[in-house]
């Protein structure tokens, strides 16, 4: 279709680039109390891991103090870290969860 004033003539335009949000990692911090088996849980249970990805974060942190769970938009992150948290603590664990800008 077109109106009158429609010549057909397509101008190359910029490209419609839609902005990205910024990612924030969320981490583990490793602890001397929290068993390993419930660290591997967490990992399972909120960041879908399968046992043995689980195991090698879990040993990670173990090992070198801190390791990264995942990469998520901010409210996502927020989310992860509100939830580990609230269940370390309700299983009364001192396990932390914490977040950075990617
Ligand atoms: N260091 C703990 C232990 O020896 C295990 C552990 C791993 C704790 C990772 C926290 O984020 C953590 N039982």
């Amino acid at each position: 279709p077109g109106n009158e004033r429609d010549h057909g003539v397509v101008v190359e335009t910029s490209k419609p680039e839609v902005a990205r949000p910024p990612l924030y990692s969320v981490l583990l911090l490793n602890d001397d109390y929290t068993p390993m088996e419930f660290v591997v849980d967490v990992l399972v249970r909120f960041f879908g891991m399968n046992l043995d990805k689980a195991t090698q974060i879990m040993l990670h942190v173990h090992t070198r103090g801190r390791g990264v769970c995942g990469v998520f938009t901010r409210e996502v992150a927020e989310s992860k870290v509100a939830q580990v948290n609230e269940y370390s603590r309700l299983n009364q664990h001192p396990l932390l969860c914490t977040m950075e800008k990617a």
